[in-house]
């Protein structure tokens, strides 16, 4: 018994990919989130950069609440099974008429995980719209095998290389997933998909979280996650606490070991040696 799609919206999933739009909280606690955000940009002095934007929910008691929202689970449950790590989270924030993008990619290119049973839950803070620069899919993409990438370390595209994929891509197909604030899309590690910039006067914020069933190994070296539901029964990742305070300093130095783990993986054979790296796209 599915716990919040029906077998119907599970069946689209499986054939094409993917799921938009999924609510699974009310547009004023969506805007809560981003005003909490955006709370912490401005003591920061400015939008989230280089390490701050992966695996926040390790610094952040809302973003480790997020991550662990009962709705988003019960959605994700139903696609990858009842035991769930949460691998990692990423912000995708794109600053009002600004050039940064997402190149056509395949997740699943540089994660280094054992199978592509890998689920992304991108969670709306504002609206994402066509205006906007929301991001669009191939639907049954996914069904393809890993294909080939180029790094292009455009300096506006907000993926770690700047990866695209190295085939033509056919966008009479695509599919932009318009979501409002506290709606989510659901996409597959292998799906094809991107975005364009952003032109218009207001922010885009999406917060990507990555879901994993336990079996799933990371092949390119060590590696840690949050069980978030269920049990862990293989033990393959490190655990990961759950932050108690706001950027407590135990949390803090866990969070930049654990940045610098990712990035070797992510950047490995690049010369990049993390996320601050001025080479690294993602800033
Ligand atoms: O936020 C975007 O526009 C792209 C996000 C993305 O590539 C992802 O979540 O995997």
């Amino acid at each position: 018994m599915p716990k919040l799609l029906s077998d119907a919206r599970i069946a689209q999933y499986r054939e094409e990919g993917y799921l938009a739009p999924i609510r699974i909280m009310d547009e004023a606690a969506a805007l809560a989130l981003r005003a909490e955000l955006e709370t912490v940009e401005a003591r920061m002095g400015g939008p989230l950069r280089g390490d701050l934007r992966h695996k926040a929910h390790l610094l952040f008691p809302f973003l480790a609440d997020l991550v662990r929202h009962p709705a988003l689970l019960d959605a994700v449950e139903d696609v990858l099974g009842p035991d769930l790590l949460c691998w990692t989270s990423n912000f995708f924030i794109k600053e009002a008429a600004n050039p940064a993008f997402v190149s056509w990619h395949q997740d699943s290119t540089y994660w280094g995980l054992s199978a592509p049973e890998v689920a992304s839950a991108w969670v709306a803070l504002t609206p994402s719209t066509e205006a906007n620069g929301a991001m669009a899919v191939i639907p049954g993409s996914h069904k393809s095998d890993q294909i080939a990438h180029r790094d292009t370390f455009d300096r506006h595209n907000l993926l770690t290389r700047g990866q695209e994929v190295a085939v033509a891509v056919d966008e009479t197909k695509a599919v932009p997933l318009i979501l409002k604030p506290g709606e989510m899309s659901l996409h597959h590690v292998r799906l094809v998909h991107g975005s364009p910039p952003n032109p218009s006067q207001g922010r885009r914020i999406g917060f990507a979280i990555r879901y994993i069933p336990p079996h799933i190994r990371q092949l390119e070296g060590e590696d840690s996650a949050t069980l978030v539901r269920g049990i862990d029964r293989f033990r393959h990742f490190a655990p990961e606490p759950r932050p108690e305070t706001e950027m407590a300093p135990e949390m803090l130095t866990l969070h930049k070991q654990i940045a610098e783990r990712s990035a070797r993986i992510l950047y490995r054979g690049t010369g990049v040696a993390s996320f601050n790296d001025p080479q690294a796209v993602r800033g």
